[in-house]
């Protein structure tokens, strides 16, 4: 069994086939440094947690996450609270940063005997629609390798082989460009309120998400110009994050140092199946989700779940109808999460100047969509129950 990439999905991925049996390897493009300090993703559904646990990986989590469940919602009609841990099926987030989960996750595979190749590019998956596929791979030095596997599982994202693989027509890719960028940061900076802050602004949305006692993640709309937020210096940052997060109204923000910053387009996709014959796309090569919800890492941990038992099945007990099973089960998760991150980028965004009639419509949905959130229970229930769940 071949595994491309070292994200949470290869990673639970080949931690679970281990456990169960399952000869794998893992082949990495980065280095391990590289893949330990990838800082992305921060806040983990309960079901995420439950995976982990059941499988015996939430030892760094359990230690060091925090349990979170407010969130503030601030816009031109005042600010208010939804403490979602008391909503839907009343349960929390964890917050564990990516880089931790995945450094965890790393040091259990390899403690358990576990092979990984890092700065082993993959090139190409062959022969991926027979039994004996084979993936071509570039290594650190520029040589050529060549590994051979029953399957392949390609979690090497959205520009990786796996994708890159698949012959024309094999798939169907659906994708939606949601026409919004965000400038992502990190700041090191204690959190400026005790709850994720969702902030809606003529000029643009703003967000603030804590990471820890030290660090916090803030988002910027902006302009679809990398160049231009590079330019953007810390001070100008914290004005504008002060300005749309109505720093005047509820207090500043606790200011710090800009340590990264991104540009994140919003986009979406999903590939259908998420097989081709020996192939299957796992995590963001499986589709790729806006961060506008913080679904992307849960849903590569559940579909590794996923896939790990089917093949384990297939493999240990001969068992192949799990793994015939797989793309249809996954995309009923996948289409779930997408439905609620496209309904909270219409929620957060002000609209996009356009024809005038399709701004004031845009408009006019999301404020129903706030007054709703702010005075219905029922839609309360409905919110928190889709925003922790995968
Ligand atoms: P990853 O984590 O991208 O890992 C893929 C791995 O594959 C390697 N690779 C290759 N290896 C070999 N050969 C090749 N040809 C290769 N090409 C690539 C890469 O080096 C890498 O190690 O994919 P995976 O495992 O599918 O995990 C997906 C998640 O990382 C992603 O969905 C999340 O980070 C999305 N996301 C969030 N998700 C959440 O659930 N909660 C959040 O709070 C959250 N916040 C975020 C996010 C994503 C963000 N960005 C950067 C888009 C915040 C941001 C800013």
């Amino acid at each position: 069994m071949i595994i491309l990439g070292a994200g949470p999905a290869g990673l639970v991925l080949g931690n679970l086939l281990l456990r169960g049996g399952v000869d794998c390897v893992v082949l990495e493009r980065a280095d391990r440094e590289h893949v330990q300090q990838r800082t992305r993703a921060g806040y983990l559904a309960p079901e995420t947690v439950r995976i982990l646990e059941r499988n015996g990986l939430a030892e760094g989590l359990r230690a060091r996450g925090r349990e979170h469940g407010v969130c503030e919602f601030r816009t031109e009609d005042g600010r208010f609270r939804l403490d979602y841990r008391t909503l839907g099926r009343g349960e929390p987030h964890t917050v564990y940063p990516q880089h931790e989960l995945v450094s965890d996750l790393l040091a259990q595979f390899i403690d358990a005997g576990g092979r990984i190749r890092f700065g082993a590019e993959a090139v190409t998956v062959a022969e991926a629609d027979g039994p004996d596929p084979s993936v071509t791979v570039r290594e650190g030095d520029g040589r050529p390798g060549r590994w051979r596997g029953r399957y392949v599982a390609a979690c090497d994202g959205r520009h990786g082989a796996g994708r890159r693989s698949l012959p024309p027509g094999a798939v169907r890719r659906h994708h939606r460009d949601h026409g919004v960028s965000w400038l992502g940061l990190l700041a090191e900076a204690p959190p400026s309120l005790d709850a994720v802050g969702y902030a809606i602004h003529p000029r643009g949305f703003a967000g603030h998400m804590a990471r820890s006692t030290g660090i916090t993640r803030y988002y910027l709309q902006c302009e679809r110009d990398t160049a231009a937020c590079d330019a953007w210096s810390d001070a100008r940052i914290w004005d504008e994050l002060d300005l749309r997060m109505r720093a005047a109204e509820y207090g500043p923000l606790l200011r710090g140092r800009i340590v990264r910053r991104g540009v994140v387009h919003l986009e979406s996709d999903v590939l259908e199946p998420l097989r081709h014959g020996s192939l299957f796309l796992v995590g963001d090569a499986a589709g790729l989700i806006s961060p506008s919800a913080a679904k992307g890492a849960n849903l590569a941990v559940l579909e590794a779940e996923i896939l790990a038992r089917a093949l384990i099945d297939a493999l240990v007990r001969g068992d192949t109808v799990p793994l015939a099973g797989y793309s249809e089960r996954c995309l009923a998760h996948i289409w779930r999460a997408q439905d609620f991150s496209h309904w909270m980028i219409g929620l957060l965004h002000t609209a996009a100047p356009g024809p005038e009639a399709a701004s004031f419509f845009q408009e006019g949905l999301r404020r129903s969509r706030i007054a709703a959130l702010r005075g219905s229970r029922t839609q309360q229930d409905w919110f928190a129950e889709n925003y922790v769940g995968i």
